[in-house]
């Protein structure tokens, strides 16, 4: 590719996004490495790693299966083949993202349960509707004269026995069609309680227990399954309860929504518990008068990948970046404090602050970092410790060096919010109107692209050019997480973003004033979309396999990622992903995931990194659902 006269190749080779190739010519030019500099270091990456061949789970090993025929070992100290050592990985990673939601699930109920009992500092109960609803899925009483706090006290343990359960079943997997359900339990792969699954995987990973490649996969599903339908929907349900259901809202997306004049708050990371306080304490009009003091003219908060997404769709917090974007908001020069939670935050945060006036701070006892100041959080003192946050950034401005800070000018609006619950609302209470759609054939079906960025693919690339080509077509999208942060720069959720679709979708769109991608949270939130999905599925008496419908993850990187394509695959849901993940030395792996699981639960993954390729196989798996259902197909749109 030929630089473009503003930037060399180098960097247009990076990303699509210009706010971010304004910051990376920034780093360059202050000499400060990002994570893509730190890629191509790494370049080549291990052979083995990348098919999965290395294990490590003894020490007897570290063992390496050669995938060149007839060469080198075709088996571990231990007699480990090729397949068994990429399941148990590939479980590994799925135990790890599981874990990870799940344990954001787990915080959330202690939230709750702490706001219950009256001893948690700042919060409420925003949604009674939603709690009581919930009350009654798990059998608590919700009689009127129940003071609220009794009925969230003891959804909050509900929550919380699905976490240690040894037997029975999780509650949400009861939202599943009974056809789904069935099937689960057919396939011993219902989950029993959320960490059971977990530690099962690492139990079945130990060298010398389940060496049955088939075996692990199925524990993969189950434990992924915890996750989808436990952890991840756990930390959705109560999420809404307490910070309240986002509905349809308009917010400011990527680096220009950081303010020359004011002081400058970032939260990152996974959590809402401690932004929704960080967002109260911005407002308190004695540190607003302090920022003054020091010649701010405000405070601005901003978020950079899910704890960001979790405001900007219940508040419309701006939101700064996504996953690539978290060095490049600090070398802004701009940024007073970036505050962060748990997950996909870079160690070299700590680092890259240090080249500026910025603080680092941490705040979970769970995740410390190098160069970070620990301010930690606890939900007992939830307001006051905000306070002292945003206190800290306040104070911090006056450190700001006015000739280092470089804030790009981009900043793209669009719509958010779109829960359930909301879309719902838009379509007047039934999902029929959205059916009829469907029958008609004016949309064809629905596609959930979601997931991280990765520096193996161009920033942002792999998302907006799936996203355009899928609406294109008439394929209506709803997003969470990184995909949707892109698509909020990117302009796809302003409801004009219509014109860019297929006329069909276009039609549906323009009628219900809707952008044709609808922001349905943070990477918890994709609980949403399997929500969603199990409700058109039961309206129409069918599983969800059997729906026009798709998932994709263009520009995945994280354990999580793993877990969430194994749970949408598992719900029944064709899924496309957009980097290979460590599993094609494992061929018998290899063909059950992209072959095999198709019979087994309805659905498989393909891989495919071209964006346009891989629209091409969603829709014709869309088409081909579309046929088995009897509903009319156009032809195939060519890319
Ligand atoms: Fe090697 Fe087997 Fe030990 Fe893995 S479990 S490190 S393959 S000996
Ligand atoms: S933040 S998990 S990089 S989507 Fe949820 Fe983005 Fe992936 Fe983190």
């Amino acid at each position: 590719m030929k630089g473009n006269g503003k930037y060399p190749d180098k960097i247009l080779e990076r990303s699509i996004d210009p706010a971010t190739q304004t910051m990376l010519l920034q780093a360059e030019q202050k000499g400060i490495p990002t994570v893509w500099d730190r890629f191509e270091a790494m370049q080549p990456q291990c052979g083995f790693g990348e098919l999965g061949l290395c294990c490590r789970n003894c020490n007897m090993g570290p063992c390496r299966i050669s995938p060149f025929v007839g060469e080198g070992p075709k088996q571990g100290v231990c007699g480990a083949t090729a397949d068994i050592i990429v399941a148990r990985n590939l479980l590994r990673m799925i135990a790890a993202g599981a874990a990870a939601h799940s344990d954001h699930g787990r915080d959330i109920a202690h939230t709750l349960l702490l706001t219950a009992q009256g001893k948690a500092s700042g919060y409420t109960i925003k949604d009674e509707v939603k709690l009581k609803a919930l009350a009654a899925e798990y059998g608590i009483e919700t009689d009127n004269e129940r003071p609220i706090a009794e009925i969230a006290e003891e959804v909050a343990r509900a929550a919380y026995t699905q976490f240690g359960q040894q037997e029975g079943s999780l509650q949400f997997t009861r939202r599943a069609p009974a056809k789904r359900l069935a099937l689960w339990q057919q396939l011993g792969i219902e989950p029993r309680g959320i960490d059971r699954e977990i530690v099962e995987i690492m139990h079945r990973t130990h060298m010398g227990v389940d060496n049955d490649p088939v075996n692990l996969i199925l524990q993969g599903l189950r434990a992924a399954l915890a996750d989808g339908w436990g952890g991840s929907m756990i930390a959705t349900e109560l999420s809404d309860v307490l910070f309240g259901t986002p509905q349809p809202k308009q917010a400011l997306a990527n680096l220009g929504v950081l303010k020359k004049d004011e002081v400058n708050l970032i939260v990152h990371g996974h959590e809402p518990t401690l932004s929704e306080m960080i967002v109260a304490a911005s407002q308190d009009p004695e540190l607003l008068a302090l920022a003054a003091k020091y010649g701010a003219k405000g405070i601005t908060v901003a978020g950079i990948c899910c704890t960001g997404n979790e405001v900007l769709v219940r508040h419309g917090i701006p939101i700064a970046g996504n996953f690539l974007q978290q060095e490049l908001a600090l070398i802004t020069g701009a940024v007073e404090a970036m505050v962060v939670d748990v997950q996909c935050i870079f160690p070299s945060l700590g680092a890259v602050a240090g080249c500026f006036h910025t603080k680092l701070i941490s705040t979970s006892p769970k995740a410390k970092f190098p160069g970070a100041t620990h301010i930690e959080f606890h939900e007992e003192r939830a307001l006051e410790i905000a306070k002292e946050i945003v206190r800290t950034a306040v104070e911090n401005f006056r450190f700001r060096k006015p000739g280092q800070v470089n804030i790009p000018d981009e900043k793209t609006e669009g719509m958010v919010g779109f829960s359930v619950e909301a879309i719902l609302k838009a379509l007047g209470g039934s999902l029929n109107p959205l059916l009829d759609a469907v029958k008609s054939g004016a949309i064809k079906g629905i596609t959930g692209v979601v997931g991280c960025n990765n520096p193996k693919i161009r920033h942002d690339y792999g998302h907006i050019g799936l996203v355009k080509e899928l609406i294109r077509r008439d394929i209506l999208v709803v997003t969470t997480g990184c995909n949707a942060i892109a698509c909020a720069k990117a302009g796809l959720l302003k409801p004009e973003a219509a014109g860019l679709a297929g006329a069909g979708l276009k039609g549906v769109c323009q009628a219900l004033g809707v952008p044709p991608v609808l922001h349905m949270g943070s990477c918890v939130d994709i609980s949403r979309i399997l929500v969603a999905c199990a409700a058109i599925a039961n309206t129409l008496g069918v599983d969800i396999s059997d729906l026009p419908v798709a998932g994709a993850a263009p520009e995945w990187m994280s354990e999580k990622a793993v877990s969430i394509g194994a749970y949408v695959v598992a719900s029944g849901i064709y899924t496309v992903l957009g980097t290979v993940p460590p599993v094609l030395g494992g061929p018998e792996v290899t063909k059950l995931l992209t072959q095999g699981a198709e019979q087994v639960v309805g659905a498989k993954f393909a891989v495919e990194a071209d964006p346009f390729k891989a629209a091409d196989l969603i829709e014709q798996h869309i088409n081909h659902k579309r046929v088995e259902l009897g509903l009319p197909v156009a032809e195939l749109v060519a890319a």
